[in-house]
């Protein structure tokens, strides 16, 4: 089972409004190499995984599988940034995005212009399970063959494609929100080409100097030689909470990246950072609540809360698994201090004050 931790997997830089940039991220998100697959690719072979002995292969696709969704949620968040508030921008006179119809009959004459029109008519400025050009995000992208060499092989494919395809939308955008974005996800897909190349290896796969791919680190990326420097290319982290997973029996020793790191799968999970929800957007009519219903949910938001107990973990005394080793009793370890943070009234109260009174 999964639980949720009310941060993203990396911050978001603040930036401009940037339709285009957010429509060309939509590859990233629903395309046939974005994030939306590999999310369900890896989390299908992980639950049709089979053969016992083998784990350690289950257990890093199913790590990587869980990465994934936060890959996910980061850059459909990402993508809703850039939109947010981009039909009423009016930064700088010179940016070509500053034609909004704000103030006048038309607030939303953006959306016959600039990116996909889908992001202001069918949605409230925020991302959806589309590719760049529009194409829903198919189920038939998945590639489970159920064959473990064949499954490594697509993982590995997908991986690359999809850093080369993240690669160039670097290069596409300036954009300081979407390079964030776009950084992070270029060295986690270098961490996960590593992955699946050194679960080949253990298979008798010699990459010789094929890897990475494409053929670079791409310190070149300013933000991506930030985080090539803390090591992100060459960490796997396990995203369990029962300390069950046999990944780092995989993913250790050298580098097939050549870049002469050490493979360290020895944390459960990144620091992340608070997550804060969107501020109105009144020409979406989203959430398109009038006096009377702010009212009511005003009084929801008030009302008393039943205390939770919150740490990482399963609550109950959870039935010991088939098979389980004795590692197995589950050991939570972070504490209730990280969790009980990011406040979700706190937050996001914060965030729409200071979106809607404009400090562009
Ligand atoms: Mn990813």
């Amino acid at each position: 089972m999964f639980f949720h931790v009310q941060q993203l997997i990396n911050d978001i830089e603040q930036d401009e409004p940037d339709p285009g940039a957010a429509n060309a991220l939509q590859e990233g998100l629903g395309g046939q190499f974005g994030e939306m697959r590999t999310m369900m690719q890896y989390l299908f072979q992980a639950m049709n995984f089979r053969g016992p002995t083998a784990k350690p292969y289950r257990d890093l696709i199913q790590g990587i599988g869980t990465e994934e969704i936060s890959h996910v949620e980061l850059i459909g968040t990402t993508i809703s940034r850039l939109l947010d508030g981009s039909p009423r921008y009016s930064g700088k006179p010179t940016d070509p995005v500053d034609t909004p119809g704000s103030g006048g009959a038309t607030p939303l004459k953006i959306a016959l212009t600039e990116g996909n029109i889908h992001h202001y008519l069918v949605g409230a400025q925020g991302a959806l399970p589309v590719d760049a050009a529009g194409n829903p995000w198919l189920g038939s992208y998945v590639y489970n063959s159920g064959n473990l060499v064949l499954d490594l092989l697509y993982n590995l494919m997908l991986e690359s494609t999809g850093r080369l395809q993240k690669s160039r939308i670097y290069e596409m955008t300036a954009n300081k929100t979407a390079r964030s974005t776009i950084a992070y996800l270029i060295v986690r897909d270098q961490a996960h080409e590593n992955a699946y190349a050194k679960a080949l290896e253990t298979l008798g796969v010699d990459w010789k100097k094929s890897l990475p791919i494409p053929k670079t680190n791409a310190e070149r990326f300013p933000e991506v030689k930030k985080l090539l420097d803390l090591g992100l290319q060459s960490k796997q982290y396990s995203f369990d909470l029962t300390n069950l997973s046999e990944a780092g029996k995989i993913f250790q020793g050298m580098s097939p990246s050549n870049d002469g790191t050490t493979l360290d799968a020895s944390e459960q999970a990144p620091a992340g950072v608070p997550s804060v929800i969107a501020p109105e957007r009144y020409e979406e009519f989203a959430p398109g609540a009038d006096t009377e219903l702010l009212e009511l949910i005003q009084a929801t938001a008030d009302m008393e809360l039943a205390e939770i107990n919150a740490f990482y973990g399963p609550t109950g005394a959870a039935p010991e698994p088939a098979g389980a080793s004795p590692r197995a009793a589950a050991k939570p370890k972070s504490a209730s201090s990280r969790t009980k943070k990011t406040g979700s009234k706190e937050t996001g109260s914060k965030e729409s004050g200071s979106k809607e009174t404009g400090s562009k």
